[in-house]
């Protein structure tokens, strides 16, 4: 009997304390905007669902339960995928780095083109499985074989492993290509948020490499390439909407360079960048690059007071691994061919027009498609049927017409 008492006492309390994360949820949800995506109410709903989740991360945390990135972690897994009958599925190791390999089964006359993807995830989330259903489809439908490639998650794993397990998996695939019969020219890298920092960072570290193919083209999907400054009108307008807010981007940014999470204020206001490097940058980022029709109601920040220590602790913010808006004109105009996919809903959106100005400004051939109802992550619904979203659909079909033109 007295057990009987006690667990029902414990699922009460569960159920008490869940209750409590639910309406605080709810009330953080009801006060972000809903932008207008295709969708919109399907998005509020995942939105509300990763802010319940985030909270509940948040409160297991502090209860010293399980780390906060742990129960992230799970949620952005999504659900196990089918494995398709015209694609040969394998488990591999790249020299270290765990990757899964998809071949079309199809006879193929000639050796097929290669495309390696890096997940998104702020380099803390996301997997191999989270991108099962977008490597299937980018398979399937560019007759390429595509290879996922499992890097190591920070916190665990610091910054830089992500983008060093990037380039060694990326080394291994060029130089043993024909052993999956993959034509080592016609080798493209493809990455989405994180992702895409890391296909570009790739990209600018192996250009000048003699000993290995180079690198065809890059695919980047709405990534991440600047936190020089996060006032950007894309920061501005879109600073509460979509699933990635300007405060969610930052405190992750944060956690994934190990950093205390109470340094968002300053970040966001620009304290970690001093005067000199703001107009070394300025050239490259601000306001003043971003085309007329994207500034509607943007207004100017207030300058940003500079701290030292601020600066100090940020300086991983600079390199051009996390950064790769910040490398020099001769680096920029040595990258191949690029794909570039930027949403309208989305804060790095304006990470990725300056980063195409940048290409172009260098001689870079750039595709470039803006999604109008878009938003940041939109990809990983891929293949979810009716809780997907048709710009996942919209995205994949623009980013197979570029890899079948190689
Ligand atoms: C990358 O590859 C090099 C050379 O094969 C190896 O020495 C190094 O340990 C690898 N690094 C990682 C992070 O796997
Ligand atoms: C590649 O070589 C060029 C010419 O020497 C140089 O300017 C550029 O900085 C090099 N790129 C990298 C990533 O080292
Ligand atoms: C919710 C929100 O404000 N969304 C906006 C994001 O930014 C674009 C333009 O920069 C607007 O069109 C959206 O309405």
């Amino acid at each position: 009997m007295e057990l009987f008492y006690a667990l029902t006492l414990i699922a009460g309390i569960l159920l008490a304390f869940l209750l409590w994360v639910l309406i605080e949820a709810s009330y953080h949800s009801f006060k972000t905007k809903t932008p207008e995506v295709d969708q919109p109410s399907k998005l509020s709903f995942y939105n509300w669902l990763f802010t319940m989740i985030e909270n509940l991360a948040n409160k297991l945390a502090r209860l010293g339960i399980c780390k906060k990135h742990i129960l992230i972690r799970m949620f952005s897994n999504g659900l196990i995928a089918w494995k398709s009958s015209e694609l040969l599925i394998k488990d591999l190791h790249f020299g270290e780095v765990p990757v899964r390999i998809y071949l079309p089964r199809s006879p193929s006359a000639s050796k097929r083109r290669g495309v390696i993807l890096f997940h998104g995830g702020c380099g803390m989330y996301g997997s191999i499985r989270s991108h099962e259903r977008i490597c299937q489809q980018l398979a399937k439908k560019s007759d390429s074989v595509v290879v996922s490639v499992g890097y190591r998650l920070s916190p665990e794993h610091r910054y830089p492993t992500q983008s060093l397990d990037c380039i060694n998996a990326t080394i291994h695939f060029l130089k043993t290509a024909e052993n999956h019969g993959v034509d080592p020219d016609r080798i493209i890298v493809c990455g989405d948020s994180a992702g895409g920092t890391f296909a570009t960072a790739t990209c600018q570290e192996l250009q000048n490499r003699t000993d290995i193919p180079k690198i065809r083209a890059q695919i980047l999907i709405y990534p991440f390439v600047q936190a020089v400054n996060l006032n950007l009108p894309s920061h501005q307008k879109n600073a509460s909407s979509g699933l990635l807010s300007l405060e969610r981007m930052v405190s992750f940014t944060l956690m994934y360079l190990r950093k205390d999470c109470s340094l968002t204020g300053d970040i966001l206001a620009g304290s970690h960048v001093p005067e000199s490097m703001r107009l070394k940058y300025r050239k490259w980022i601000h306001p003043d690059l971003i085309p007329e029709k994207f500034k509607q109601d943007y207004k100017p920040p207030l300058p940003a007071s500079y701290i030292p220590q601020v600066h100090e602790e940020m300086k991983e913010t600079f390199e051009t691994r996390f950064s790769p808006l910040l490398a020099e004109d001769d680096v920029i105009g040595r990258l191949p061919d690029t794909c570039i996919i930027t949403c309208e809903h989305d804060v790095l959106r304006d990470d990725g027009l300056l980063y195409k100005k940048r290409l172009e400004d260098n001689n870079v051939k750039v595709t470039w498609h803006h999604i109008e109802d878009g938003f940041h992550g939109v990809l990983c619904f891929l293949g979810y049927g009716i809780f997907s979203f048709p710009s996942a659909s919209k995205i994949m079909d623009h980013i197979v017409n570029f890899i079948k033109g190689f």
